[in-house]
């Protein structure tokens, strides 16, 4: 741990807690005021983490909300669109999922796309922490999370490892681990439009134009198939195999073993996800670069990028081949870990999002599953990096791995809530 004051600590403790309250919307909360206005998937998840440091209860009231704007086939959508905001684009109107069949009626306005599955992992943490108070309610939620991963497992694993049908769906949006992919996208006939996120941040902190005209194009193949899952795999031109979908994925599945035997529920059907992710997770290893990369479904090439991604396997819960090497030259490359992008790369970008910044939540993913691998060292240069720029910089969504500049938006949930749950001096271990 690098050196804080105990004074320190609590005033960062107040600080998140405070973040936390401020970006509630009551049941839900949003990544940050302005930027996304919304209820994100993943994002949800992690600020229910960070509530129950504090707030137990509302803590399971984010992970119902969340839950409760799941699809009819298991989905559980990247946003949800409680409160209309123009500040936003694309907004409901844009994904068109209204009809859907797969959605069914009834349901909050939604995205048509998932994101990473890691609220079965923070369910199990939270019942951890207070059985008592979390026994009846998770005992709630268990069916809807089982219909979640069941649904990944069905509409998105086809080669073992999860794929993305969209940049957004894997939270890493401009990763070069698309690029490939991408390129494969001709973006004609996208309908005219403006973009949001670039009068809230500057533009070289976001993904360019190019990439925008190519995220709106999927969303419109997307709905012009009714949002049907299996339409989409078999028609995209983008359909990239993901070790942050993989990894978090396999990561829930052991989480939601261990729940379902805490409630006595049968955990064989999961125990089949774990070893369908485990081989799938073999065909994403990349021997020339040494760690997990992305695979392009449609030509079969691997991106050949090393990313915060590539150091999930940890945390998904395996140890044996693990990319420990790759990640020490990671960490001699700049003095912020983990950076989104190998800063020895041409297509690294400090600033540009998930080309190259450090992200807490990242950060804390691979921290915790590094310590639990019983690498110590590697463990506390990951959380002290954490702390340290959350220290000096704030709660920014991201940061420049090279000299910490905070980046994107501020005030910040998920970040506020890692430095709760797990990078403060404070934290106690869920
Ligand atoms: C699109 C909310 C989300 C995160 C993603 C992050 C970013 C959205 C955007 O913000 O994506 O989903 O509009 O840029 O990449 O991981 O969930 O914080």
């Amino acid at each position: 741990m690098f050196d804080m004051t105990p004074e320190r600590a609590i005033e960062l403790d107040a600080e998140a807690r405070r973040i936390l309250r401020l970006n509630d919307r009551g049941g839900y909360t949003v990544p940050t005021a302005g930027l996304y206005p919304y209820q994100w998937n993943w994002d949800s998840a992690f600020a229910a983490y960070g509530f129950a440091a504090f707030d137990i209860d509302r803590a399971w009231t984010e992970l119902e909300t969340l839950m409760a704007g799941q699809w009819e086939n298991g989905m559980v959508p990247h946003i949800q669109f409680h409160v209309a905001d123009p500040g936003y684009f694309p907004g409901a109107d844009v994904w068109g999922t209204e009809d859907a069949p797969g959605k069914g009626a009834g349901r909050v306005a939604s995205s048509g796309i998932s994101q990473p599955a890691v609220a079965a992992s923070f369910a199990w943490r939270i019942y951890r922490k207070d059985p008592g108070a979390g026994a009846a309610r998770v005992r709630a939620l268990f069916p809807r999370l089982v219909a979640f991963h069941r649904w990944f497992m069905a509409a998105r694993a086809e080669s073992g490892a999860v794929a993305i049908s969209h940049p957004w769906e894997a939270g890493r949006d401009n990763a070069p681990d698309w690029d490939e992919a991408m390129a494969g996208v001709v973006p004609e006939g996208v309908a005219p439009y403006t973009r949001r996120d670039t009068g809230h941040v500057d533009p070289k902190m976001r993904p360019t134009k190019e990439d925008y005209d190519r995220y709106i194009w999927l969303v419109q193949f997307g709905r012009e198939r009714g949002w049907d899952d299996a339409a989409i795999a078999a028609e995209s031109p983008f359909r990239v195999a993901d070790p942050t979908l993989t990894f978090t994925l396999m990561r829930a599945c052991r989480d939601l073993g261990l729940l379902a035997e805490a409630l006595g529920e049968d955990r064989g059907e999961i125990d089949g996800w774990i070893a369908r992710l485990e081989a799938g997770a073999e065909t994403l290893w990349n021997p020339e670069i040494a760690c997990y990369d992305a695979r392009n479904l449609r030509t079969g090439q691997l991106s050949g990028c090393v990313s915060n991604a590539s150091f999930l396997g940890w945390w998904g819960g395996l140890r044996d081949g693990q990319p420990v090497d790759t990640l020490h030259r990671i960490f001699d490359a700049a003095p912020y870990s983990v950076p989104s992008h190998d800063p020895a790369s041409p297509k690294f970008e400090g600033l540009r999002y998930w080309r190259g910044p450090v992200w807490g939540i990242m950060n804390m993913m691979v921290g915790v599953g590094l310590a639990e691998a019983g690498l110590i060292e590697e463990a506390a240069r990951v959380r002290a990096d954490t702390a340290r720029l959350i220290s000096e910089r704030g709660f920014a969504e991201y940061f420049d791995p090279h000299d910490g500049t905070p980046a994107g938006g501020g005030t910040f949930t998920w970040t506020a809530a890692i430095w709760l749950g797990w990078a403060s001096p404070n934290a106690e271990e869920l």
